[in-house]
């Protein structure tokens, strides 16, 4: 089933020049590009962004971390492309992500991790509107997509 899954360029990705690295891994795996928005995020979208960690150590710092400065927020589409970008991007922090993945190859650091991307379908869906009505996300067909996807699987 086509999924689609929120991710951010954090600010630490765009002040280093490294959006067009990131989105390239995900153009050339052949996911689809549905939306997205360059933008910096006020407190309180991130806020909800990472209910889930309210009251944790990190969080006030997370959230001026990505209030601080601009971020490139996108929902990209693919059959199974939640977990997909999860395993490109790799582990929560570049000194333990695996080298070939976005924060093994690009960072060492636990909190400044380059990229977001949504964990689960509940997740994605949340995520999605908090940054995106529904008529800013784009429906279009990639003129490659037998290839890509093969209609023999
Ligand atoms: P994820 O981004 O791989 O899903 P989560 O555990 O959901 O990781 O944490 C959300 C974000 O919070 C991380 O991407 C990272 O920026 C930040 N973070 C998580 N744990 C720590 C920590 O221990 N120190 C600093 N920042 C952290
Ligand atoms: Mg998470």
């Amino acid at each position: 089933m086509t999924e689609r899954t929120l991710v951010i360029i954090k600010p630490d990705g765009i002040q280093r020049h490294l959006a067009g690295e990131i989105i390239g891994r995900f153009e050339k795996k052949g996911f689809k590009l549905a939306a997205a928005k360059f933008m910096q995020i006020s407190e309180e979208p991130v806020r909800q962004l990472y209910d889930v960690h309210q009251g944790k150590p990190f969080f006030e710092g997370l959230v001026k971390f990505l209030s601080s400065a601009p971020v490139l927020v996108m929902v990209w589409e693919a059959e199974g492309v939640i977990d997909m970008i999860r395993k490109m991007m790799g582990a929560t922090f570049g000194c333990d992500a695996e080298a070939g993945t976005i924060r093994g190859d690009f960072g060492a650091s636990k909190g400044c991790n380059l990229v977001h991307g949504s964990d689960s379908a509940e997740s994605a869906e949340k995520e999605i509107k908090l940054f995106f009505r529904s008529d800013e996300i784009v429906d279009y067909k990639l003129t490659d997509a037998d290839w890509l996807y093969g209609t023999n699987d």
